[in-house]
């Protein structure tokens, strides 16, 4: 789509620092990080919102199921120790509409995370 910023770097038109692609979506890393892992992750095809993605719930999924995927290829993945206690992690969030704080209108999920204190101010 003209003017969205995320269908051109889809497109390798707008460099990003990628960390995983296939032929369906693309991550890579948010320009202004809210934690020491901050990933983005979108569909190549180009959807302004989640709710304007209802009909691929298999993107959807894959999208979903990616996301730890990506946590642990960046290192903060939920680990288990030898009781079983959890520690690590990562938040998963798709901002829609204003309201949502959505900036960017081309559906994003973004993975947030990491070894330090954080949080999002949001
Ligand atoms: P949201 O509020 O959910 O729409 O978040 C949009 C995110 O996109 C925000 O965390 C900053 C990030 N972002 C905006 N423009 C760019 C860009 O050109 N490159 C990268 N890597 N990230 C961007």
């Amino acid at each position: 789509m003209d003017n969205c910023i995320f269908c051109k770097i889809a497109e390798k038109k707008i460099p990003s620092t990628a960390v995983y692609e296939d032929d369906d979506v693309l991550a890579f890393k948010d320009i202004h990080p809210h934690a020491p892992v901050h990933l983005l992750l979108i569909p190549k095809k180009h959807f302004s919102t989640l709710q304007d993605a209802g009909a691929e719930p298999a993107l959807l999924g894959k999208m979903l199921a990616l996301a730890p995927r990506l946590a642990e290829e960046a290192g903060c993945a939920v680990r288990y120790d030898a009781d079983g206690k959890p520690g690590g992690g990562f938040k998963t969030l798709i901002n829609s509409g204003p309201d949502g704080g959505q900036e960017v209108y081309h559906l994003h999920l973004h993975v947030i995370g990491g070894p330090h204190p954080w949080r999002i101010e949001r």
